[in-house]
């Protein structure tokens, strides 16, 4: 009886880390891809303790972030989530040269983990759809209802998580090839707050807005960086 259970322990470890596996989620896309720029591929995983799921920022020109919600509040960063922080995708320079991409590790498969990407510019991702989930729970709250939440929200937060999160980490920030991109990590409140008083109203943003609630939203962005950030996404995100 103790050795049968013995061996049986041995076999659940040894199963689960045969197990252990890499899945790929696309962070942000084309704007010629079905859907557009501002989704995950796939939006929706399963994923079992041990699973290095590793998340490919494609899309260029783009400047996203996998950053962790609640199911409740889809567009604002959740407290001890995780949060890749800002990944830009500006130029694909030598051809062969791999996406910059960034490993979360499941560290809990019984908890949907509800994720988002907090990027404003030119128009909040977000409620425009860019969201995903790992380990939806059959019968409770969906990737759709997730959706349809996010849609009204159009302030996304902006504060910086950590690299430990609820029920995933990771063990580094992301990695990005000198050749696209350069990283922006735990700069978002430094660069993308306005300070008190600063201006920016996102009527501003209008051109490229495609925000499904179409209101105003103040985006609180000094107007140098959006016209630069504007600059950079232009033949991206703008086409959108
Ligand atoms: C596989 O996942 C298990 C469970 O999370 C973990 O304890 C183990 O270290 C992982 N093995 C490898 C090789 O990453
Ligand atoms: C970069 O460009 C080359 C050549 O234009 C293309 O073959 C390659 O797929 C591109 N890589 C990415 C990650 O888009
Ligand atoms: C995955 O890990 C969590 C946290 O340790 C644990 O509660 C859960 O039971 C594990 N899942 C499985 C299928 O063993
Ligand atoms: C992600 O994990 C894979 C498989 O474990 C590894 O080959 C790759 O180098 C890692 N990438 C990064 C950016 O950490
Ligand atoms: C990427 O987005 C962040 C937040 O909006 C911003 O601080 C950073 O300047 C952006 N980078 C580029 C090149 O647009
Ligand atoms: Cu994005």
């Amino acid at each position: 009886m103790r050795f049968a259970s013995v061996v049986a322990t041995l076999v659940a470890a040894v199963a689960v880390s045969a197990q252990n596996q890499t899945m790929t989620i696309q962070v942000g896309a084309e704007v010629d891809t079905q859907g557009g720029i501002f989704q995950f591929i796939p939006n929706s995983i399963m994923a079992p303790n041990g699973t290095v799921v590793n998340f490919r920022f494609s899309g260029i020109p783009g400047n996203h972030s996998v950053t962790q919600a609640s199911f409740n509040s889809p567009c604002q960063p959740l407290a001890g989530g995780f949060d890749s922080g800002w990944v830009e995708i500006l130029q694909n320079t030598t051809g062969g040269t791999p996406l910059p991409s960034w490993n979360l590790t499941i560290t809990n498969d019984q908890i949907p983990i509800w994720f988002f990407c907090k990027q404003l510019l030119p128009s909040p991702h977000c409620p425009a759809g860019m969201v995903g989930v790992i380990n939806v729970q059959p019968g409770a709250n969906s990737l759709s209802a997730f959706r349809s939440k996010a849609q009204s929200d159009n302030s996304p937060g902006q504060e910086q998580g950590g690299l430990v999160g609820m029920g995933a980490s990771a063990s580094a920030d992301p990695e990005v090839p000198s050749a696209f991109a350069t990283l922006f990590k735990g700069t978002a409140s430094a660069t993308a707050t306005a300070p008190a008083g600063g201006s920016g109203s996102a009527g501003g943003a209008g051109p490229t807005n495609s925000a499904p609630s179409g209101g105003a939203v103040s985006l609180g962005l000094n107007m140098n960086l959006l016209v630069l950030v504007l600059g950079v996404l232009a033949g991206g995100a703008l086409v959108n």
